[in-house]
């Protein structure tokens, strides 16, 4: 994005609004397409910053912590990262720290030994996430006297979102004593391609015969297993029960379709929100450590009322 205010290079705004670095986790889903798309429109619509440098760091984490280095050389004001992983971040954080740079998470989280080294995040609760997603399975599969079956497409691994919708969900599920087996569980890395293949290979490994739930960590890799699904001849949100996270067009299309039964929110659309959050930061207000933002989930009975409300 380029400077809107004409903010000189320096890396402070020229005094005529914030310079903000950016290092974005990557491409790799609707959700990551939308929440990008927020906060360039809303870094470009508030006269508060000058400039948005946007950094696509391709799902790298490398990339990322290059990213970082260069908003310090560029001496920018506020640099925000999504934080591809939860761990490799206390080198590049504590170079931001001796140069004066307060970061900003947003979206992901990192692992709470670094917790000192930003100064809030803005994003989901992802345990919470997976909460409601057991909450929903543990309802739909109380009466199933043989045993759950479960498979599980992970999200990126080693990230908050996927560490954390895991680790809710079957909180829930062991809470609510269900009876339930994980027939496998691998990571798909939040994409429609990788998730389809890993689905591909549980049918080729497992079989779906008597399969009772797939939980996807993304619409994506959801939408991809569908495919994968329908290609071995087996009817998606029939034969199997299928639950995803985000909440995207597509995704409720599906639902709508019939094909999946359970979706649950994940807003990416924060981008006003997290401009005050790094205005407020740059002006050395107390902040709270987290903000969560506001998501819900929904079942069959509202994916048609609700599709039309879908921004990503
Ligand atoms: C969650 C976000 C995740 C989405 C995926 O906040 O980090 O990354 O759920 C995206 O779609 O890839």
């Amino acid at each position: 994005l380029t400077a809107c205010g004409g903010g000189d290079d320096s890396g402070d705004g020229g005094g005529d609004g914030l310079v903000v670095g950016f290092a974005q986790v990557g491409a790799e889903s609707a959700w990551r397409t939308a929440n990008s798309a927020s906060v360039q429109s809303a870094a470009e619509a508030d006269e508060r910053i000058a400039e948005l440098k946007f950094v696509d760091a391709q799902q790298d984490q490398e990339k990322q912590i290059e990213a970082v280095r260069n908003f310090i050389t560029q001496q920018v004001d506020v640099i925000v990262l999504a934080p591809v992983v939860e761990t490799g971040w206390t080198d590049v954080l504590q170079e931001a720290a001796d140069a004066g740079i307060p970061v900003v998470l947003a979206d992901r989280g990192i692992e709470a030994a670094d917790e000192d080294l930003y100064v809030t995040r803005l994003g989901s609760d992802f345990t919470e996430e997976g909460r409601k997603a057991g909450t929903w399975a543990a309802e739909t599969f109380a009466a199933d006297t043989d045993g759950t079956r479960i498979l599980e497409l992970q999200g990126t691994t080693g990230s908050a979102p996927a560490n954390d919708r895991k680790a809710g969900f079957f909180e829930v599920l062991d809470a609510e004593g269900l009876d339930y087996e994980i027939v496998d569980s691998q990571s798909g890395n939040f994409t429609a391609e990788e998730g389809k293949a890993v689905m591909e290979t549980f049918i080729t490994t497992h079989g779906l015969e008597g399969v009772d739930l797939l939980y996807a960590h993304n619409d994506e890799m959801g939408l991809g297993a569908i495919q994968a699904i329908e290609e071995a001849g087996f009817t998606p949100g029939t034969d199997i029960q299928i639950i995803i996270v985000d909440g995207s067009k597509a995704g409720f299309q599906a639902g709508v379709d019939g094909k999946l039964n359970y979706i649950v929110e994940c807003n990416p659309v924060f981008g006003e929100q997290l401009m005050d959050v790094v205005v407020q930061v740059a002006d050395g207000e107390t902040v709270e450590k987290f903000t969560p933002v506001e998501e819900g989930a929904f079942d069959a009975t509202q994916f048609e009322a609700e599709l039309p409300n879908r921004q990503f």
